[in-house]
């Protein structure tokens, strides 16, 4: 079942002007192209445990899966309730120090990046040399409602430390095994970040792709740069969700201002939109080019990314000090931004006792207690992230 965007589709287009026609279609040759590429199911292991063969086939094709319904409607539940308490405890303007409660909001008092706002429906990073200068071309900037407030809640980086829900969500069994699959079994933490689409005021990012230190790398490969977990609270679509090039993971740094100037337009045209209900999971390549128009549309969109990487493309590298400090990334180092994934482990135990906890080789005699002093110890995490 595909939720139906028609409504959302026409709003959208609208705001293109003498483009409107051109984006109507593109949102639904996309939609129609996106189901019928066969990368989208639930997870599956054979026999042995392994990562079925043709969702791993599938993943290395198009640099891209849908895991549908990964995550249960008991846990989505949590996921909304969490995420509106989050919310709920946001600054009442960005760089505010409290919440509308009075009390200290999320990001005050962080050194480590967190919560950032900006302009409704603008593309804030496009044809800047911000992530250096990763996001080539800005996209179109659609015009916000005369009573869109001045900002909009953007991304929310290291969420996990303001949110026991989506701590525990980093833990969830199944993803992590296939995290295991693609990047080994000592893989390593990369950068947890949430994305905030909200109809009518969600801001685009522009075509980037996200790997930066490992592009000439005698041993490039297609997996180099790891991949993000992108859990979709609310479900995505054409109008307000990633669009992906599949196969340009393994092609790779690309000139994207060459791939629009081709297209004539920024509407990449073998482009695709990951569509997913609430609860879908894709993993989704950081070498993909890929990006998202701005949300005009009816539906919302919140992401919780968790990005995982093989040990070693981090281990003994010297980071890109974008999603963190640069550092050469030590045993040491990854081992204390792990800590991270053993304190989920332990939270969702505690709230999911019943399910097989998954066990991270890497901290393996390691025991882990989640409780108020092991949240509190999680404060900065992200200052830690595993940037390539
Ligand atoms: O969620 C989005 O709109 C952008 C996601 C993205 O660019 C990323 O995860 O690297």
């Amino acid at each position: 079942m595909v939720t139906d965007i028609s409504a959302s589709i026409d709003v959208c287009a609208a705001h293109y002007g003498k483009d409107a026609e051109a984006m109507r279609a593109y949102l639904v040759a996309g939609q129609e192209r996106a189901l019928a590429l066969l990368n989208r199911g639930p997870i599956r292991f054979d026999d042995e445990g392994v990562l079925a063969a043709d969702i791993r086939a599938a993943y290395s094709a198009y640099g891209f899966y849908v895991f549908k319904g990964a995550v249960s409607a008991e846990e989505l539940a949590d996921l909304e309730a969490g995420i509106d308490d989050l919310r709920s405890r946001f600054p009442l303007q960005p760089g505010g120090e409290t919440d509308a409660q009075g009390n200290p909001a999320v990001g005050a008092g962080n050194r480590a990046p967190t919560l950032q706002w900006v302009r409704p429906l603008s593309d804030p990073l496009g044809g800047t040399e911000l992530w250096n200068g990763r996001h080539q071309v800005k996209l179109f900037e659609p015009q916000a409602a005369q009573d869109a407030p001045e900002f909009a809640p953007f991304v929310l980086m290291g969420h996990v430390q303001f949110s026991d829900e989506c701590l525990r969500a980093y833990a969830h069994p199944q993803l992590l095994r296939v995290a295991a699959a693609i990047n080994g079994e000592d893989f390593a933490p990369f950068h947890d970040v949430i994305f905030f689409k909200d109809p009518g005021l969600g801001a685009a990012v522009s075509w980037h792709q996200d790997g930066d230190t490992h592009w000439d790398h005698p041993a490039f490969d297609e997996d180099i740069h790891g991949f993000n977990f992108m859990l979709q609270l609310y479900g995505s679509t054409a109008v307000n969700g990633v669009w992906v090039v599949p196969g340009t993971h393994k092609l790779g740094k690309m000139d994207i201002k060459a791939m629009i100037a081709e297209a004539g337009s920024e509407r990449l045209p073998d482009a695709v939109p990951l569509v997913c209900e609430a609860g879908d999971v894709v993993i989704c390549n950081r070498q993909l080019v890929h990006g998202s128009f701005a949300n005009t549309g009816f539906e919302p969109r919140l992401t919780i990314n968790y990005g995982f990487h093989r040990r070693a493309s981090v281990l003994n590298i010297k980071g890109a000090g974008m999603h963190s400090e640069a550092a050469v990334y030590d045993d040491a180092h990854i081992r204390e931004r792990s800590r991270a994934l053993g304190l989920a482990i332990a939270a969702r135990r505690a709230r999911f006792p019943e399910e097989a906890a998954f066990e991270y080789k890497p901290l393996a005699g390691e025991t882990f207690v989640y409780d108020a002093a092991a949240r509190a110890s999680l404060h900065d995490y992200n200052l830690r992230d595993l940037s390539i």
